[in-house]
């Protein structure tokens, strides 16, 4: 995403929980950037940085809420209850953060796009999905509601809804289980991060009068599996 906004000569500022990271994200970028590091669940940090951000890079027009990420596969009755504060805090409480430090700049400005990385978890339920389904149902909603709220100030709202995608997610939800997490994209052709940032740049460009509200999509070797129905044994 990084690379392909940084080909349309955009200003950055790259947000990362590791410097480490970040460093090799800007290694040969010759757009101007600025680099935060910071963990999200730190909502103070946000506001901090946010506010003090330099005045070359403080009039944001787009801004990709990114941050996310789910814990666990358990079923909701035995999930860790930690897991589910942390997917409260990334999911939901960081991207609420931003976006109210963000808004007000792009409505003076009457310009500007939130796009939102939701999930097809969003919209579709699966077990051991819980906290993540129901975050990303939020994100949807919230991102629809946003567009209400922001009606006449040309400030543009997307949300975009992959499927699977080969990236640290996995290694994350089973907390650094390489196997577990390779087993996913084991055998099938799942979306890459590029693909996202394909749809991300698709929004992003499209004229002024058009806003994209959200954006499903998933692996061609994704789709649905039949409703779960409980049947009794025959007597
Ligand atoms: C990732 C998609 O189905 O693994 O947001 O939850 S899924």
């Amino acid at each position: 995403m990084t690379k392909r906004f940084a080909a349309m000569n955009c200003r950055l500022v790259l947000h990362g929980r590791s410097i480490e990271k970040l460093r090799t994200l800007e290694k040969g970028l010759t757009v101007p950037h600025l680099t935060l590091a910071f963990d999200l669940r730190d909502t103070a940090a946000i506001a901090k940085a946010l506010k003090n951000l330099p005045a070359e890079f403080a009039n944001i027009d787009l801004l990709v809420n990114n941050a996310g990420g789910a814990l666990g596969l358990d079923k909701a009755q035995d999930a860790d209850i930690n897991d589910w504060d942390t997917m409260v805090d990334i999911n939901i409480r960081s991207l609420l953060h931003v976006t109210r430090m963000v808004l007000p700049g792009m409505v003076e400005r009457q310009r500007g796009h939130i796009i939102n990385i939701g999930s097809t978890a969003g919209n579709y339920p699966y077990p051991g999905g819980h906290v993540y389904c129901a975050a990303k149902a939020f994100v949807a909603q919230f991102s629809l509601a946003l567009r209400a709220d922001l009606a006449g100030t040309h400030v543009r709202v997307t949300n975009i809804e992959p499927g699977m995608v080969e990236t640290q997610f996995s290694l994350a939800r089973f907390k650094g289980d390489k196997a577990k997490a390779d087993a996913v994209y084991a055998n099938t052709a799942p979306l890459q991060a590029d693909d996202v940032a394909d749809l991300v740049a698709f929004a992003a460009t499209r004229p002024p009068h058009v806003n994209i509200n959200r954006l499903e999509v998933m692996p061609t070797t994704q789709s649905f599996g039949p409703l779960a129905v409980e049947r009794f044994a025959s007597e």
